[in-house]
């Protein structure tokens, strides 16, 4: 049984949260999280380098101890230290920590002050109203956290697509390898690429005989099979995530992929203009009375309607039925059109990397251009810079530039907006960047209206050009805070900045609606990793996956342009 690197990672997440919870040394607690994010970040499997005799002592932040630790996870599939720990910390005590506004230190308190040990505990602390009793807590926090559980029972069980690509390209690739089978393709909401996934669904045609059913639920990640016939089945994986297969004939494979692609909303939208053309539309195909007209392809299936051709990011039921009937689709940007990024971290801050590094991550990506957008120094945890750092790194950039062949580097900043809308770093330094990006890493909880002065009151300022994560949302773990995202892009406009869409799969923010918001209002959005490592540049293609999701054509996307041309486009008026 082989151990994903993002099993890995959970378990030092854990054993660094429980740790905190303890009130253990944060030299330690540290170790562990950045352990956790290397291994998570890592482009090949942890299990693979071992088997290579790999030293993984090598890899950043990942001394002998947490090498050996990793080589037990991956040979026992446990951790003794994290068990060890386990006895005296509750290990429910980690799911409380993920809610937002209980931090370690609150969640001690619970425990010790009110017996909590898991998160059904602390909601029957919240219904007895035991909460707002501590010291240090009061009604509203005893509100937020009642909020922040009904939200969790709704989320729980969609999972981010990036984790699931992860389960689900192993999966696949395993059906592949089984006898008699043809096609393997993975349907629903995965295939539209939507931010998180309930379940998977995935289609099999395969020859006569195959043993590929036995194969599905015989598969050494299945932790139990749900049903299991001849054409569906249903398991459930060690990991959780519920996956759904259907074997389909040939002549279906179109109309089916078609049907489990969705969305549902989007099915029964186009199956009311089939009838209109007194024709029935499901899995098996496209008839007229009996007789199939579609069904073997997805073309023929759109085509049997009477529609163009609608790429799954689009199959919402948002209006792509009505521009597919009047030739108006959308051309959607792609992955290859994109020729630089616009935000990036190195080792002078909280990345792992070098700007060497970096930059050649970049170039390797077959990239024209990357933005180093460090953070400012009012964001001590990462480490921020100030202007003399900044000024340095300025420095380097240029002698790195001299050197480098194929790939520019441009000189930014990720500077902090502070709380009154001000930015982190002076106008004299701000002015010498090609790209300053502006963030929001504190006050989240202002009020809508403060909350959309305050960034409204940084873009005032003229160095200013993207605003990055633009709602501070972490899906699945935080909120986005509340801003009048209207307000917040008309202000752009009328300033000639922008917004960003940040690819990291934990963020992708903005969401659909709202690059599909900025699309119709006319706003540019540069698509950018974030990346804090050369591998987290790849995540690019999250980010243009949300982008089609929002309806982004190549011109609606800043770094779809070379330099020159987005220099102007950045240059204020
Ligand atoms: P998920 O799993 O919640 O992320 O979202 P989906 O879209 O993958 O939904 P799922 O797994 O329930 O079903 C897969 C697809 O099957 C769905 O996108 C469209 C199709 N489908 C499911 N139920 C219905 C239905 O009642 N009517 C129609 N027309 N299509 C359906
Ligand atoms: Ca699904
Ligand atoms: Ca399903």
């Amino acid at each position: 049984m082989s151990v994903r690197n993002a099993e890995i990672a959970d378990i030092f997440d854990r054993m660094a949260a429980l740790l905190e919870i303890q009130g253990a040394n944060l030299f330690r607690v540290r170790a562990y999280r950045n352990a956790a994010r290397t291994v998570r970040d890592l482009p090949r499997s942890v299990g693979d380098m071992l088997a290579e005799e790999e030293d993984l002592s090598k890899l950043p932040g990942i001394g002998k101890d947490l090498a050996s630790k990793i080589a037990e996870i991956v040979d026992t599939g446990h951790l003794t230290a994290l068990e060890e720990v386990e006895k005296e910390v509750p290990a429910g005590l980690v799911d409380l920590t993920r809610l937002p506004g209980l931090g370690p230190k609150r969640v001690k308190i619970l425990h010790e002050e009110l017996g909590i040990r898991d998160l059904a505990g602390l909601e029957r602390a919240v219904r007895k109203r035991r909460i707002r009793e501590l010291a240090g807590f009061g009604a509203k926090t005893e509100q937020r956290v009642l909020d922040a559980l009904s939200r969790h029972a709704r989320e729980e069980r969609r999972t981010k697509l990036a984790d699931v690509e992860e389960i689900a390209s192993a999966y696949v690739g395993y059906l592949r390898a089984i006898p008699g089978v043809m096609e393997v393709i993975v349907a629903g909401s995965y295939r539209r690429r939507k931010e998180t996934v309930g379940d998977l669904d995935i289609l099999v045609t395969c020859k006569k005989g195959s043993p590929v059913m036995k194969g599905f639920v015989e598969y050494d990640e299945v932790d139990a099979v749900i049903s299991r016939g001849t054409t569906r089945s249903t398991v459930t994986l060690r990991s959780g995530l519920q996956v759904d297969l259907r074997v389909v004939a040939q002549v279906s494979y179109g109309a089916a992929l078609y049907y489990f692609t969705g969305s549902k909303a989007h099915n029964i939208a186009v199956r009311t203009i089939a009838v209109k053309k007194k024709l029935k539309i499901n899995e098996y195909g496209v008839f007229k009375g009996e007789r199939r007209v579609a069904g073997r392809t997805e073309k023929e299936v759109f085509k049997a309607v009477g529609l163009r051709y609608i790429e799954p990011e689009l199959r919402e039921n948002r209006g792509e039925i009505e521009a597919a009937k009047k030739n108006r689709l959308p051309r959607l940007v792609s992955l290859s059109e994109i020729r630089g990024d616009l935000h990036a971290h190195t080792n002078a801050t909280d990345g792992h990397h070098s700007l060497r590094e970096m930059a050649e991550g970049a170039k390797k990506l077959g990239y024209a251009y990357l933005a180093i957008t460090d953070h400012s120094k009012s964001l001590a945890i990462a480490h921020g810079i100030d202007e003399k750092r900044l000024r340095k790194q300025l420095g380097a950039i240029d002698r790195l530039n001299a050197q480098l062949e194929g790939i520019q580097v441009l000189k930014g900043i990720e500077v902090d907006i502070l709380g009154d809308g001000s930015l982190d770093l002076s106008d004299s330094v701000l002015k010498q960047l090609d790209v300053t990006v502006g963030a929001i890493h504190s006050h989240f909880g202002l009020s809508r209206t403060k909350q959309t002065e305050r960034i409204i009151r940084a873009m005032d300022n003229p160095y200013f050009n993207i605003l990055a994560h633009p709602t501070g949302r972490l899906i699945n773990q935080r909120d986005a805070y509340e801003i009048d995202m209207e307000r917040v892009m008309n202000a752009a406009l009328e300033r000639g900045c922008y917004l960003e869409l940040n690819g990291h799969p934990d963020r992708l923010d903005l969401n659909d609606l709202h690059c599909r918001m900025a699309k119709d209002m006319g706003l540019k959005l540069a698509i950018s990793t974030d990346a804090h490592t050369t591998s987290n540049l790849e995540h690019m293609r999250f980010g243009v996956d949300q982008g089609r999701r929002g309806w982004l054509e190549p011109e609606d996307v800043l770094n779809t342009r070379p330099w020159r041309e987005l220099k102007k486009l950045l240059a204020r008026r």
